[in-house]
């Protein structure tokens, strides 16, 4: 194949894969036994994780995934109640760990593009009452991955952690893609981590990390989680090789976001101009591209597999709202190529 005709992937941020830099780290990593707390490397990790983010302490997880459950586990006990968005990730991709596993209910509030209205949170905060299970935890998503990518700014993070402290409730971050937030507004990371109790954020997505994601809060949260981390079985050995890595992408990897945003631009604005795609230009605010193909009379699922065939590769949202994300490895480019595939594929050539 030749660089004309390769495959352009822009399914996830999911599908970078790690700098020679992270692999000469993990090659160089000082190990030890994390179970027993004694890998120097995860150590390092975790406490680089906690200074960036504001808070006292870190802990590595495997997977976002693993990571929303054990906040949730150590946010609430078994037969509360989490309010959190309706399209969120929890709620729709995390195969409802928290309800079969955590032994919570979720409480699911539509937001507007991605952001929670404080008054809508406010109303689904139902007082003690002996039939309903108590509700205490409010988890937002940041940037909000089906709304698009959407930034839920510190402003309104702020607004909202205001009414769900004075009902006592603790409040939660999916920050998965946190730093394309901070990044987008050019704000430093913590402008949108001081009104939230604890937050993960993910290293294997932008970041280009092979695996991991940090859950960021107090000491005494921060313990329960590794606690849960282990039930889960995910307490690890030499963890080192999967923080390294890590260290390098904070260190790093961070800045050039911008750059698959400008390209998610580039992008968004190319589709705009395809008869029957329409994009909400609006909601392109970090590395991702979500828009309808309903006015190209197929389904999401036909778009998806005749974009394969043309050699781009995206994925679904719903039944008629195609993704595409951008990352490292996506150059401006293949940005032009997928928009003469996408081109000729509407056109029937
Ligand atoms: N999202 C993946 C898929 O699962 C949809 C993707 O390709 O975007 N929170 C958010 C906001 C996420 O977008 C994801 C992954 C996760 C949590 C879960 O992370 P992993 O995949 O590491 O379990």
């Amino acid at each position: 194949m030749t660089p004309e005709d390769a495959v352009v992937d822009l399914r996830s941020d999911t599908v970078t894969l790690p700098t020679e830099e992270m692999l000469e780290a993990i090659k160089q990593a000082k190990l030890g036994d994390d179970v027993y707390g004694e890998d120097p490397t995860v150590l390092r990790l975790e406490e680089m994780a906690a200074q960036k983010m504001g808070k006292e302490a870190a802990l590595l997880v495997t997977s976002g995934t693993q990571a929303n459950l054990v906040s949730t586990m150590s946010n609430t006990k078994r037969g509360d109640s989490v309010i959190l968005e309706a399209e969120s990730h929890v709620y729709w991709y995390e195969v409802g760990g928290i309800s079969t596993i955590g032994g919570v209910l979720p409480w699911p509030v539509r937001g507007n593009r991605g952001a929670l209205d404080p008054a809508d949170v406010e109303a689904a905060i139902r007082p003690k009452n002996i039939h309903f299970p108590d509700a205490t935890l409010v988890c937002i998503e940041n940037t909000h991955n089906r709304a698009g990518g959407t930034v839920i700014t510190p402003a309104q993070i702020g607004v909202l952690g205001e009414v769900v402290h004075s009902h006592g409730l603790k409040f939660y971050m999916d920050g998965a893609r946190i730093f394309n937030a901070a990044v987008a507004l050019g704000v430093d990371v913590k402008e949108f981590t001081k009104s939230v109790d604890n937050l993960m954020f993910c290293l294997s997505k932008g970041l280009s990390c092979p695996v991991g994601s940090l859950v960021v809060g107090d000491a005494d949260f921060v313990g329960r989680a590794r606690k849960y981390r282990k039930m889960l079985g995910g307490g690890m050995r030499q963890a080192g090789i999967i923080a390294a890595p890590g260290i390098v992408a904070l260190e790093k990897m961070i800045g050039r976001l911008a750059d698959d945003h400008d390209n998610a631009k580039l992008l968004a604005l190319g589709l705009a101009k395809v008869d029957g795609i329409e994009v909400d230009l609006g909601a392109v605010q970090t590395n991702m591209v979500a828009f309808s193909v309903r006015g190209l009379e197929i389904t999401a699922d036909q778009f998806v597999a005749r974009a394969k065939e043309k050699g781009v590769l995206c994925g679904t949202v719903d039944a008629f709202r195609v993704r595409m994300v951008t990352h490292r490895g996506i150059e401006k480019a293949d940005i032009e190529k997928t928009l003469q595939r996408i081109q000729d594929m509407t056109r029937g050539r």
